[in-house]
């Protein structure tokens, strides 16, 4: 069965750059996904190293450790049903010249060195994704979202 679940997102810095932050904030906003924890940050390399820890020795690794520190990112946790995959669906191929129409790449991006936005791709790398970029107490998860309430939760619990 599917459940509530975090992932972790982030508006690089071209998407930042572009004026693209409320365009994509809204759509996890309409889909109905509960935001707990954002903020504008300077991605340093030492953290881009850790973000993408598995990608170093890669031939495109200086060049996407160059782009994702090229000006600020924004961090997201993103919290819904099934929000992983979900969210995953949303943001569309790694090549947004493959990414499905409709999804965020597909529609805002051309090129893969640039496609404005990160997903976790696995509950492994959403965990250790939320962890790189927020303490704990930096999620706000105490509050109820009217979204959550009839987008997931009634159906979901009812009978
Ligand atoms: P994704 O999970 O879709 O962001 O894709 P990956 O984790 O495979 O790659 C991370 C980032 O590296 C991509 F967003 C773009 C960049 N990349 C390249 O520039 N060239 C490649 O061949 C693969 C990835």
């Amino acid at each position: 069965m599917k459940t509530e679940e975090r992932t972790f997102v982030a508006i690089k810095p071209d998407g930042v750059k572009r004026g693209l932050i409320g365009k994509i904030i809204e759509r996890f906003e309409n889909k109905g996904f509960k935001i707990v924890a954002m903020k504008l940050l300077q991605v340093t390399p030492e953290l881009a190293s850790q973000h993408y820890a598995e990608h170093n020795g890669k031939p495109f690794y200086t060049r996407l450790v160059h782009y994702i520190t090229s000006g600020p990112v924004v961090a997201m946790v993103v919290e819904g049903y099934d929000a992983i995959e979900s969210v995953r669906h949303m943001v569309g191929a790694t090549n947004p010249m493959n990414a499905d129409v409709g999804t965020i790449r597909a529609d805002f991006a051309q090129v893969m060195e640039y496609n404005v936005i990160h997903a976790s791709d696995s509950p492994a790398s959403a965990q250790r994704e939320i962890n790189l970029y927020f303490k704990p107490e930096e999620i706000y998860d105490n509050w109820q979202s009217m979204l959550e309430m009839i987008t997931y939760d009634e159906e979901r619990f009812q009978g």
